[in-house]
């Protein structure tokens, strides 16, 4: 159905930062929104987050001037068939001309990017995962069916998403995927909540960091791993074989001149003692994922630690940013075995399915990712069911920008397996 008119609005994300929130308008009267997220550990090769730079509002993240590119952009695209995904994508790569969407603002043409999606489906009168499936499916090598991703919820917040002194930013848990989706999701919660209670029960905080983890002060990332390990055993479930440990050590925010600096527990490491720690903790604890072990620009010593690992585990975030010419040298070097997906580091729907189907054309794990800031958009839920990505994290089960995600999973769930 063809693009009627286009609009924007300045709204909030979880952290309080403004976001944008665009809504597309078709001919036959449906419509769609989308409101974009935003990083807090960012990598630097993302595409551009256009903010306003004007510090009387917002300390200088106002979103008006991406509202007024949006709303700019309305004209170009009015007459447009909304479905034409690839050809809108195209057109706002085209109109901004810049290598990382400098001009127009990746947050800007996103929005209209997935709210064009989300009108689209609204029109068809169909399931968003189903339409990300048929947009999907035409530009994939592969056939892909839907399925209900395993998810991994952060549920111990350290780094930059939290002012405790744990270095690693996110510790998460993994359900086995014998479970469904919801049983799953209920037993992370039952963990959540006995984790409070011995924090609760220790004198530690329980106060959340940006993603609902709990950001208590800990000694080491071993007493954490620990902690994590005993909530998961008091509960009743089995570690390691009900439930699994991942981190996202984010280490680009670590890394200065050469040195990876883990203050909080005293540490300091060259590149190949970094992989020595981290292999040694997964080793010792059994951990099944890890997320930027290293820094985004140490190519070498990701290389040496894929090497070293069959089993484990390896996401690329800061070192791929969802850009399929990084992971193109990534496939090409063996560096990582999988990749985080977050649209924003990207700027396109387009882009995105991109990367994943070069992803699983050459076997790398595909995992949905939120940002640290997010919103009550639920997009990345039917994105990860309708390109069988297997795997989502969007944070802790507590909060509503976090469980939303879940809660969407939830019902499309109960859609697929009544
Ligand atoms: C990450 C993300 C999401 P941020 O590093 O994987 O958890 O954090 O959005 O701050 O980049
Ligand atoms: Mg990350």
């Amino acid at each position: 159905m063809k693009i009627k008119q286009i609009d924007a609005l300045e709204v909030l994300d979880s952290r309080g930062k403004p976001t944008i929130r665009t809504t597309v308008y078709l001919e036959d009267g449906s419509r769609g929104a989308a409101i974009v997220p935003s990083g807090a550990s960012a990598g630097s090769f993302e595409a551009h987050e256009l903010r306003d730079g004007d510090n009387s509002r917002y300390f200088g993240f106002g979103t008006l001037n991406a509202v007024e590119q949006v709303k700019g952009l309305s004209n170009h695209l009015i007459g447009i068939e909304s479905d034409d995904q690839n050809k809108i994508d195209t057109l706002l790569i085209d109109i901004d001309g810049t290598e990382n969407k400098e001009k127009i603002g990746a947050n800007s043409i996103l929005s209209i990017s997935l709210a064009c999606a989300r009108a689209s489906t609204n029109s068809l009168n169909i399931s968003l995962y189903e339409y990300i499936n048929i947009l999907f499916n035409n530009l994939a090598s592969k056939e892909n069916k839907f399925s209900m991703p395993r998810p991994m919820l952060n549920i111990l917040n350290g780094g930059a998403h939290a002012n405790n002194n744990i270095d690693i930013q996110e510790f998460m848990i993994i359900p086995s995927n014998k479970f469904s989706f919801k049983e799953g999701l209920r037993k992370a919660a039952e963990v959540y909540m006995h984790l409070k209670n011995n924090l609760d029960q220790n004198k530690l905080s329980t106060t959340v960091g940006d993603e609902g983890g709990f950001a208590p002060n800990f000694e080491s990332n071993e007493i954490v791993i620990e902690e994590i390990i005993k909530s998961i055993e008091e509960t009743g479930m089995e570690y390691g074989e009900d439930i699994s440990l991942g981190l996202d050590c984010a280490s680009s925010e670590l890394y200065k001149d050469k040195i990876y600096y883990l203050e909080g527990e005293g540490n300091k490491f060259s590149s190949d003692e970094m992989i020595h720690y981290l292999m040694d903790l997964v080793n010792k604890y059994q951990i099944i994922s890890i997320e930027d072990p290293l820094d985004e620009s140490d190519w070498n010593a990701w290389k040496k630690l894929s090497e070293k690992t069959n089993n484990l585990q390896i996401v690329g975030d800061d070192i791929f940013v969802t850009n399929k010419e990084l992971l193109e040298k990534g496939i090409t070097e063996k560096v990582a075995n999988s990749i985080l997906i977050k649209p924003n580091q990207i700027g396109t729907l387009t882009e995105t399915l991109q990367a994943i189907d070069l992803a699983k054309s050459n076997d790398y794990g595909t995992i949905i990712s939120h940002r640290s800031g997010e919103t009550e958009d639920t997009f990345i839920s039917d994105l990860a069911v309708g390109v069988d990505a297997r795997q989502i994290k969007s944070g802790a089960p507590a909060r509503s920008d976090r469980t939303a995600k879940y809660n969407r999973l939830l019902i499309i769930e109960n859609e697929l397996y009544p």
